[in-house]
């Protein structure tokens, strides 16, 4: 099978993956009482954009030290992930976060506090949940990986001004495959991390996307996240996240 070179990657990914999220016309959220209300009428990409310049922060501990924060801060747009900090990380990685990308555990743990904590206030919120393969929107609403649902609910209503999106199941899925297709042996049918999805999210949305450490650059380290003093390498190569390896690859 032919592999493409990465500028032929990027282009087959803008041609055929299409970015959606999750609007209250959709069956099965357009029967359901609370989703008329608190989904948004409109997708992301019609909402917001597009921006000249962007920048997509991986939550690498090789930004640690980086002094980058200044040049991620001049982009028109910043996305972070999670529960990554920029309070006390400012140096490195910046203060601006225009867009928060955040996976269903993160909303779903106490640990996170997500209802109550500001970490989340600032900027427009993009959620994602790992839909089973192939599912259609009811049974993956019937089975989510996390309490997504319950979860996006109970923030919509103590946030209600704030932009709050929800990832297509079909957008992760479209990603994957463009994984495989370039791969000569199967791989697990596991969504791409949420580092590919803000990347390709801001594709739609930007001009010029500049992706911090989501590749190990010169500064590659074994510290997991910049914000913890946690020790891993496999967090950057991968090993608890199998198609995270073939994504960077
Ligand atoms: O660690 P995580 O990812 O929140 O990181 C966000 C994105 O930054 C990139 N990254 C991170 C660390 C590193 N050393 N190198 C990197 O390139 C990756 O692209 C990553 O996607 C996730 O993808 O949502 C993930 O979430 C965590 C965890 O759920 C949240 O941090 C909340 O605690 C997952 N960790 C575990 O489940 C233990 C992680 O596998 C994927």
């Amino acid at each position: 099978r032919p592999k493409l070179s990465g500028p032929e990657l990027l282009c087959q990914v803008k041609e055929k993956v299409e970015v959606t999220t999750l609007t209250a016309d959709l069956q099965p959220f357009s029967a359901l009482s609370w989703a008329p209300l608190l989904l948004p009428p409109q997708q992301l990409t019609s909402d917001l954009g597009p921006y000249k310049s962007c920048a997509v922060v991986s939550s690498a501990g090789s930004l640690r030290n980086s002094r980058l924060g200044k040049e991620i801060d001049s982009h028109d747009s910043v996305l972070r992930f999670n529960a990554a900090p920029t309070s006390g990380f400012e140096k490195d990685v910046g203060s601006k976060t225009t867009i928060r990308l955040i996976n269903s555990q993160v909303m779903a743990s106490d640990d996170h506090r997500f209802l109550s904590s500001s970490l989340y206030s600032s900027g427009v919120l993009v959620a994602w949940d790992p839909a089973p393969f192939s599912s259609n929107l009811g049974q993956w609403y019937n089975h989510t990986d996390y309490p997504i649902f319950i979860q996006y609910q109970r923030y919509r209503r103590l946030h209600p001004q704030q932009p709050f999106y929800i990832l297509h199941p079909r957008f992760e899925w479209q990603l994957w495959q463009r994984i495989q297709d370039n791969m000569a042996e199967p791989i697990q049918k596991n969504p791409p991390s949420s580092g590919l999805l803000g990347t390709i999210l801001m594709m739609s949305l930007c001009e010029v996307v500049h992706v911090y450490e989501f590749l190990p650059s010169r500064r590659k380290t074994e510290l997991c996240h910049y914000f913890q003093r946690f020790y891993d390498a496999a967090c950057t190569l991968g090993a608890y996240h199998p198609p995270v390896v073939r994504e960077k690859n």
